[in-house]
């Protein structure tokens, strides 16, 4: 079976990209530098292609892959256009991609809009449409590639983003219907395949991921007409699904004129030989064996029971590759140092994950001695490493699962209403109308991080370390102070990352030293792993939350990560259902939640960023998901005694139609994301008749102008026009973290300032 690969990581082993564009951004490297360095990452890239039949190419990107497409087919936003004939075309690029060039003053642009891509953690920038759009074909950058790779004699798949997938990741900047644009936008296809095809190229990738979601008959019928229209543009066309199965959709792909379809085989396992009998013999089949979103081992004997027959049955029209683009996986396995012997065999990065896609290649038809002698070794190292882990007991706690088993639905519940335990709290919290409060972080200084780092490195102890840290508290307590807020928090110095964190310190996970995910741009994540049932041996935040405790008059809010946001940014179990993982995350943060409580914090916030976009891809798959996700908050925050008061928070603001959820987790208290659409989803909060306390955001973090006293009250203003007065809290929108002091003392100022102006109407 021939190999290809979707997508590689483009950040570098050591985050090589990241340095090259903060670099550039801060004028601290020249154009001609960023392109040396970049080129340098680039033939790390190819030295994976030994590994493949193809090399893919277009699969790299300075910032991201779909803001390289919108420019590739002439729709970059009309922003985007040079002023001034100084500037080079890569400065426009950064301007759509993060608001500015590298120039300092130059242009200064507002930035595309960044939304997730499907249901991973990386970001893309979202295309423009409007009635003016129009398509036309730039394809310099990506051919320059193709040339190079061809010059050393590599057969180049280049890899595109499909013109429907496009269309539906935009968004309409006026009434315009996307699919009112899909013919002049195939004019431009049709375009880039003739051109790939006169360059030599023989087969091109599209990616329509847009096919595992649920789609209507509009869109269906569009991806009849589109795929008609570009066939016989002289290049093959591998229609690319991921990220789920293709179910309804399936009747319709089997039926489009292209070439080859590739189907994520780990998502949709049972669809893989449905497809091989419905595919005509000249189409070729291929098959996303290896686990492109996750970081465990291939199970070969698994893989191959799959392939078999499907390479009896399509015989050389069978392809493999990775589920999906490897650009969720951390690079290389052989970097980490320090994770436990016995679970390191059990994983593969990226690099890993390639080779593993050689050796099944093999599996399936050997052909020299050589080669079967060495791929039986293979086999034969896989098999024990998966039997290992199958049996280690490093997975299995036997009393977590006991403890699950004793899961009461009593402790699903808080034991009185919200009514109640709201005038219970005003009684023991005793805060003035318009309560002001902090999302949680403050300041992640360059020396915390500096600190931290000199920690990790062993070059001070930790008690140093410690010292540090609450210099810090002591410090945020103080500004909090100063500032008048009602509600303090420590500040979170001690956090390099709100899932990471939580992470090193819950039995059953681990975190790594190298595994940084792109995130988005030049910013990155290391996801934790989570290898086996997860539990708390002892307090976690309790000493920080008490130690700033200590120094205050005022309430300090504890703060958790909640469990739905430990597992939807963290690579998970794939033997055992995530509704089950979280479960047991839950029943950790439920004993720190008690723990915290014990120790006398009154106010306990569980945030829940992450839970909206760990929505399923297939809308009727939301109500599952919805139930498991909403009862893991409630066996984590309910706990409590009734004058203790739960405080959640969510980010990515689109609740409307997840509200019954949100009411049914039950917090007494939620703060949301708003300052940026004016408080117009209090609206669906108040149309709902949503019961419990809110705190809209006021203050949009993200812009690094401080707001005037008079623009909060405004809001302010709007919202209890909305909300109850007395439901309401004051606080900005989440990110602190990433501003400095001199910046959220003035903001927060201001907050204070208006809260108090309203108290006195
Ligand atoms: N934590 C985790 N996942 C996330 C977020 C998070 N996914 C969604 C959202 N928040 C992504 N946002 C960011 C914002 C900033 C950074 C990464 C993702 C960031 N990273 C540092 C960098 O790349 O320089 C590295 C972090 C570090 O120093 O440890 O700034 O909050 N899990
Ligand atoms: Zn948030």
């Amino acid at each position: 079976a021939k190999t290809h690969n979707l997508g590689y990581p483009r950040i570098g082993k050591n985050r090589d990209l990241k340095r090259s564009l903060e670099a550039y951004w801060n004028n601290d490297i020249a154009e001609q530098t960023l392109n040396e360095q970049v080129q340098t990452l680039r033939e790390q890239h190819y030295q994976t292609f030994t590994h493949l039949d193809f090399a893919q190419a277009g699969d790299f990107s300075l910032y991201d892959h779909v803001l390289d497409t919108s420019f590739l087919f002439g729709n970059a936003p009309a922003r985007a256009k040079r002023e001034n004939n100084n500037e080079s075309y890569l400065d426009s690029y950064f301007r759509i991609a993060r608001g500015r060039s590298s120039k300092r003053d130059c242009c200064p642009t507002h930035a595309g809009e960044m939304t997730k891509w499907f249901d991973t953690n990386y970001h893309y920038i979202v295309p423009e449409f409007s009635k003016t759009t129009t398509f036309k074909l730039y394809a310099d950058t990506l051919l320059s590639e193709v040339k190079q790779l061809q010059a050393r004699g590599l057969d180049v798949k280049p890899v595109v983003i499909g013109p429907l997938t496009y269309l539906y990741l935009g968004k309409s900047l006026d009434d315009t219907n996307k699919l009112d644009l899909i013919d002049s936008l195939l004019v431009a296809y049709k375009n880039l395949l003739h051109t790939l095809a006169e360059n030599g190229v023989k087969w091109v990738q599209l990616d329509e991921p847009a096919l595992v979601t649920e789609l209507n008959a509009d869109w269906l019928s569009a991806y009849q007409h589109a795929y008609d229209t570009l066939q016989n543009s002289g290049v093959k066309i591998l229609l690319a699904s991921y990220f789920g199965s293709l179910a309804d959709n399936l009747k319709v792909v089997t039926k489009l004129p292209v070439d080859g379809v590739h189907i994520d085989a780990t998502r949709a396992k049972h669809e893989v030989a449905i497809l091989a009998k419905a595919l005509n013999d000249s189409q070729v089949l291929s098959v996303g064996i290896i686990d492109g979103r996750n970081i465990w081992r291939t199970d070969f004997t698994e893989a191959l029971t799959l392939l078999n027959p499907i390479a009896q049955l399509k015989q050389d029209k069978l392809w493999l590759a990775p589920s999906c683009s490897l650009l969720h996986c951390p690079v290389d396995l052989n970097a980490e140092q320090n994770i436990h012997p016995e679970i390191l065999p059990w994983l593969a990065f990226a690099e890993q994950k390639l080779i593993e896609l050689e050796i099944l290649s093999k599996a399936l038809h050997t052909s020299s001695q050589t080669d079967q002698d060495s791929v039986q070794a293979a086999l034969a190292q896989n098999k024990r490493a998966i039997d290992q882990r199958k049996q280690s007991s490093l997975s299995t706690n036997k009393l977590v699962q006991r403890a699950l088993t004793n899961i009461k639905n009593e402790w699903l519940h808080r034991s009185d209403d919200y009514a109640t335990r709201i005038a219970q709290q005003q009684k023991s919290l005793k805060l003035p109308l318009y309560p002001t409060t902090t999302i949680g972080s403050f300041p992640q200084t360059s020396q915390i991080r500096k600190t931290r780092q000199a920690f990790i490195r062993k070059e001070i102890t930790q008690q140093q370390y410690e010292d540090a840290l609450k210099e810090n508290i002591a410090y945020c307590i103080e500004q909090q102070e100063q500032v008048g807020l009602d509600v303090l928090v420590h500040g979170e110095a001690e956090r390099n990352d709100m899932v990471e964190y939580f992470a090193g310190h819950l039995n059953g996970m681990l975190t790594t030293a190298y595994g940084w995910v792109q995130s988005y741009g030049s910013r990155c994540v290391k996801p934790p792993i989570i290898y086996g049932d997860v539990s708390r041996s002892n307090d976690i935040t309790v000493a920080w939350t008490q130690y700033a405790q200590s120094l205050t008059q005022k309430p300090v809010k504890g703060m958790l990560t909640g469990p739905v946001t430990i597992l939807n940014w963290s690579f998970v179990r794939d033997d055992q259902p995530r509704s089950l993982t979280t479960q047991q995350i839950a029943l950790a943060v439920r004993g720190e939640v008690q723990a915290l409580e014990a120790a006398g914090t009154g106010i306990i916030q569980i945030d829940e960023a992450a839970l909206r976009e760990g929505l399923p891809l297939k809308q009727s798959q939301w109500p599952e998901y919805l139930r498991w996700a909403v009862d893991a908050f409630k066996l984590c925050s309910s706990g409590v005694r009734r004058d203790t008061q739960i405080h959640t928070h969510m980010c990515y603001s689109q609740f409307n139609d997840i509200l019954p959820d949100i009411q049914r987790m039950d917090a007494d208290v939620i703060t949301i994301e708003t300052s940026r659409s004016n408080m117009k989803l209090l609206d669906a909060f108040n149309a709902f008749n949503y019961q419990n306390d809110i705190g809209p955001g006021v203050y949009d973090i993200h812009s690094p102008n401080v707001p005037e006293v008079e623009s909060i009250t405004n809001l302010i203003t709007q919202a209890a026009s909305k909300i109850p007065a007395q439901r309401l809290w004051i606080n900005p929108d989440c990110g602190l973290k990433t501003r400095d002091w001199a910046e959220v003392r003035p903001a927060l100022t201001n907050l204070v300032a208006a809260a108090k102006a309203l108290r006195a109407q």
